[in-house]
């Protein structure tokens, strides 16, 4: 019997067993916020949500011509009147519901029958800003994890002596990234107590302070690569090729992929025969989607041992 028609017996039997539990396979909740229309107010007038969630508002009084925007917002942009949505909220038409998801802007949103009553909803974009402080000599923490989009934010600790941080080390091929300062080369001192970087790209990054490289002052930062949970095959989509991949990797010793975590479908820190039935049971059967991110790329912030590299 060949290989992959064993997989696909082992498929079949294990899918039949519905081993894809909602146990198995968490999913990323999305949040509805309110907003109450009074007569000539909003309540709240600004909200911060997440890319996904929607909010509703609700007529309280009065009769309202809802509009995203801003009274004279910029042509072409999510600034322009109307330009994502408009409804007519009154004791008819009572409420009105939209599902923001752009991420990293802020949308306006306004009263046409009272243009100075305005509103604005930001919605969060995934990158974050992690710390090292620069501190007795060293980086703490030393080697940092992060994901593409984040920042790094070196902060020099008062009275702390003169110190760089200079990515690459002393004697880098020249025109790789570890070459010395090759992407940052900047002093950290009480003068300039902070620098901040943001990677774009996937890397790993070694960098460290010239005058002290050799008293063992050096750092790291793993900029991992974002990724769709379950395209374990990172072909960019979830189809059936994505569980054999895993199933292989599990039962046929296929060398360990670069990307754990996109195999890591219920999110739960390993890769493991649930994750390949939950992957098909989504495929096939409409079970629970993969945990975030999906189904557009996006970091992985669960605290756990698997990596995503390109
Ligand atoms: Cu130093």
């Amino acid at each position: 019997m060949n290989s992959i028609l064993k997989l696909s017996i082992f498929i079949t039997f294990a899918c039949g067993g519905l081993l894809c539990s909602s146990l198995l396979c968490d999913d990323a909740r999305a949040e509805d916020h309110q907003i109450n229309f009074f007569n000539s107010a909003f309540i709240p007038t600004s909200l911060t949500i997440e890319a996904g969630d929607s909010v509703t508002w609700s007529w309280v009084a009065g009769n309202h011509q809802l509009s995203s925007g801003f009274p004279g917002g910029a042509p072409g942009t999510p600034d322009q009147p109307g330009a994502l949505f408009t409804a007519t909220i009154n004791a008819q038409n009572p409420t009105f519901t939209h599902t923001f998801t752009q991420m990293g802007i802020t949308v306006g949103f306004f009263d046409e029958f009272n243009p100075v009553q305005i509103g604005s909803i930001t919605i969060l974009d995934d990158t974050l800003t992690f710390e090292v402080g620069v501190v007795d000599n060293s980086y703490l923490p030393q080697i940092i994890e992060i994901f593409e989009g984040d920042r790094v934010r070196w902060v020099h600790e008062p009275m702390e002596m003169l110190h760089t941080v200079t990515s690459g080390m002393p004697g880098g091929d020249p025109g790789t990234i570890e070459e010395p300062g090759a992407l940052f080369d900047e002093e950290s001192s009480d003068l300039n107590p902070i620098f901040e970087y943001t990677f774009d790209d996937a890397m790993e990054l070694p960098y460290y302070c010239i005058p002290h490289v050799d008293f063992g002052m050096v750092g790291q930062v793993i900029v991992q690569d974002r990724f769709i949970r379950g395209d374990s095959d990172r072909s960019g989509a979830l189809d059936i090729g994505d569980a054999i991949y895993c199933l292989g990797f599990l039962f046929q010793g296929a060398t360990t992929p670069n990307c754990l975590d996109a195999l890591d479908v219920s999110d739960d820190g390993q890769v493991d025969i649930a994750d390949a039935v939950s992957l098909l049971g989504y495929l096939f059967s409409s079970t629970a989607a993969p945990a975030a991110p999906f189904p557009t790329e996006g970091p992985d912030r669960t605290a756990d041992t698997l990596q995503c590299h390109p």
